[in-house]
């Protein structure tokens, strides 16, 4: 058995950024659309008027205070309220791809490896720009890398299932390098018309390299991942290959981009999250005070610092349970990985931390990691 770890991360920011305010001033200037051309249904009380958003709760409610995105023009205008994104052209690189490729160059710098030492790229997302063939394929073209490559998909603990398995399969000796990274291009699926919802995402591209232990110099030992998963409708999106069979499929549905049941998702995931990782730290054999840092999902403060609060048994200390999400909002699966890219220089040798993602599904994954 090999040792794996996790020897380097990569971030691409996408070129184009909205902050709260603008997101609301597009958003109110919709429902104002929204409400004058379906007057006479509101007034005779047969539809709701569309209400306004606002910048205060959105920081209140989340944390959030702005997001990157691939395309801000279509997503501002009223008129449109989704990304306008370029049709490519078979024999181009596709967006995710373009967009992983950064990431992954940038891991691989980090680490002074190059593409061709790669043996498996996992592109794991929580959702592809395409059925098939698989984005990680071309994105294992564009680096030249070698073995095979294969997508994933767990909505936001996409990530952390792609470190178990690709830490698995050094672990067995199948590869011996692997890339796990994660485009996601959220507001493409997100429903920007929907003030509940509106808010909470963003567009990223993150990058993890695993290696051997004893093929690199210094990194973070992958101690124990742990992967859990329970059924739910409350985080759901029913876009998908069947969608033209379907009596009115093709019609602009709200049930083809993201929905949630904020409240309850809350409510059942929070136990859920702290109950896997206290399982994951007793299993293991690690104390709660062990871990110098806790690097999250990325979805909403409140949340973060309840977690935080239920693993370590107090407040933490700034700096101990950092976010991102203020920048970023919601990036799925790269928000604990975003995380961790920023804020793990300072840890010495034995020191140990844990990475967490938990979303649709749904889905929890933690990682415990242990610099050298
Ligand atoms: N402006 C003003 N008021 C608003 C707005 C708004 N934008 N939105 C809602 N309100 C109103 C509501 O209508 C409600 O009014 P009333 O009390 O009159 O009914 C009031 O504010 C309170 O609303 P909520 O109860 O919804 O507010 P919460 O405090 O619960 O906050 C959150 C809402 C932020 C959504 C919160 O519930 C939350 O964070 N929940 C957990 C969300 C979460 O973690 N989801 C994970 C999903 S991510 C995932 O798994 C990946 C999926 C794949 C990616 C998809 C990419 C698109």
């Amino acid at each position: 058995m090999h040792q794996p770890a996790i020897t380097a991360t990569g971030v691409f920011v996408p070129p184009d950024t909205i902050s709260n305010d603008e997101l609301v001033v597009a958003f109110n200037a919709y429902a104002d659309r929204f409400n004058a051309e379906h007057a006479a249904e509101i007034a005779a009380g047969t539809l709701a008027e569309m209400p306004h958003s606002s910048s205060e709760f959105i920081h209140k409610a989340s944390g959030i205070e702005s997001r990157y995105v691939m395309d801000r023009t279509g997503v501002l205008d009223p008129a449109r309220m989704y990304p306008h994104l370029r049709q490519r052209a078979d024999d181009e690189p596709g967006i995710m791809a373009e967009m992983a490729l950064d990431a992954c160059e940038k891991a691989l710098a980090k680490a002074g490896r190059t593409g061709a030492e790669v043996d498996l790229v996992i592109c794991a997302a929580s959702n592809m720009e395409r059925a098939y063939p698989a984005v990680a394929i071309e994105i294992q073209q564009l680096l030249g890398a070698g073995g095979f490559a294969f997508d994933m998909n767990v909505a936001c603990s996409s990530a952390t299932f792609g470190i178990q398995a690709a830490a698995d399969m050094i672990r067995a000796g199948s590869v011996r390098r692997a890339l796990v990274v994660n485009p996601e291009i959220t507001s493409g699926h997100l429903e920007w018309r929907d003030r509940d919802c509106h808010f909470i995402f963003g567009d990223v591209a993150t990058a993890t390299l695993i290696e051997r232990v004893d093929d690199a110099q210094s990194g973070f030992v992958i101690r124990s991942s742990r992967c859990g998963t329970e059924f739910s409708n409350h985080i759901r999106n029913n876009n998908g290959f069947l969608r033209r069979t379907r009596p009115d499929g093709m019609a602009d549905r709200r049930d083809m981009q993201f929905m949630q049941e904020g409240r309850k998702v809350f409510k059942e995931v929070l136990p859920l999250v702290c109950a896997h990782i206290q399982h994951h730290l007793d299993d293991t054999g690690v104390a709660a005070n062990r871990l110098k840092r806790l690097w999250l999902h990325q979805a909403n403060k409140t949340m973060n610092d309840f977690i935080g609060r239920k693993v370590l048994g107090r407040d933490p200390e700034p700096g101990e349970q950092p976010n991102i999400l203020q920048e970023f909002a919601n990036t799925s699966s790269a928000g604990s990985i975003i995380a961790f890219d920023r804020f793990s220089e300072d840890f010495a040798p034995g020191e140990m931390g844990l990475i967490c993602s938990f979303g649709a599904g749904y889905s929890v994954g933690s990682v415990i990691v242990e610099k050298y």
